[in-house]
């Protein structure tokens, strides 16, 4: 069955201020939708490719064509990402993080949230070009990697992501031109910290 661009499970006005609405009607309405247009397309005389579960297939990409494989990695890449991506995301809160399990983790394993916030930031900030950060878990344990394009962690076999952000200018531009910074600081008034805890525990 073809991929279906998914709902946003929110308004697209709900992340302002930190995001704009235009960007976000533009993001998931054009750029997610382009993904996944093109995925389908890649994909459309493979039916049994066309048919995994879309995590599956990026931790198998050698199982694609070698002539599909290029636009399945970017494409895929790209429709998998932004599921996820609008899922860790919800309406501003003040005081936004996490708590329980995942925030005792971020302490022992991360130098505690100040500190993961500044190397998750730097990582953002880092990332030269287009790509995105994310947190992972690893052979149960946390860990902040970046990927370039529409790369993500399952495509290496190197951990599962719980938390990504978009680093692309089409993520960000509109509202903040070239100022990256101040996109991911605004950006973190809006994790979507519920989501993240619950696939901190599901891995670990
Ligand atoms: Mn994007």
């Amino acid at each position: 069955m073809a991929h279906e661009l998914p709902k946003l499970p929110y308004d697209y006005g709900a992340l302002e201020p930190s995001v704009d609405t235009q960007t976000m009607q533009i993001h998931h309405g054009k750029h997610h939708q382009a993904y996944i247009d093109k995925l389908n397309d890649a994909l459309k005389d493979l039916p049994e490719l066309l048919d995994k579960p879309l995590d599956e297939l990026l931790k198998n990409l050698t199982q694609v064509p070698e002539e599909k494989r290029t636009a399945v990695r970017n494409n895929g890449g790209g429709h998998c990402n932004h599921s996820k991506f609008w899922n860790w995301m919800r309406a501003p809160q003040e005081n936004n993080a996490p708590s329980q399990k995942l925030a005792e983790a971020i302490n022992t394993q991360l130098g505690g949230f100040d500190k993961f916030k500044e190397d998750f930031t730097n990582a953002g900030v880092g990332r030269f070009g287009s790509g995105w950060v994310w947190l992972i878990v690893k052979d149960k344990k946390l860990a902040i990697t970046s990927t370039p394009n529409q790369d993500n962690p399952l495509m290496d076999n190197n951990g599962s992501p719980i938390l990504g952000l978009d680093v692309w200018e089409h993520a960000y531009y509109l509202k903040y031109q070239n100022r990256r910074p101040e996109y991911i600081s605004a950006w973190f008034d809006v994790i979507n910290w519920k989501q993240v805890e619950s696939d901190f525990e599901a891995l670990v």
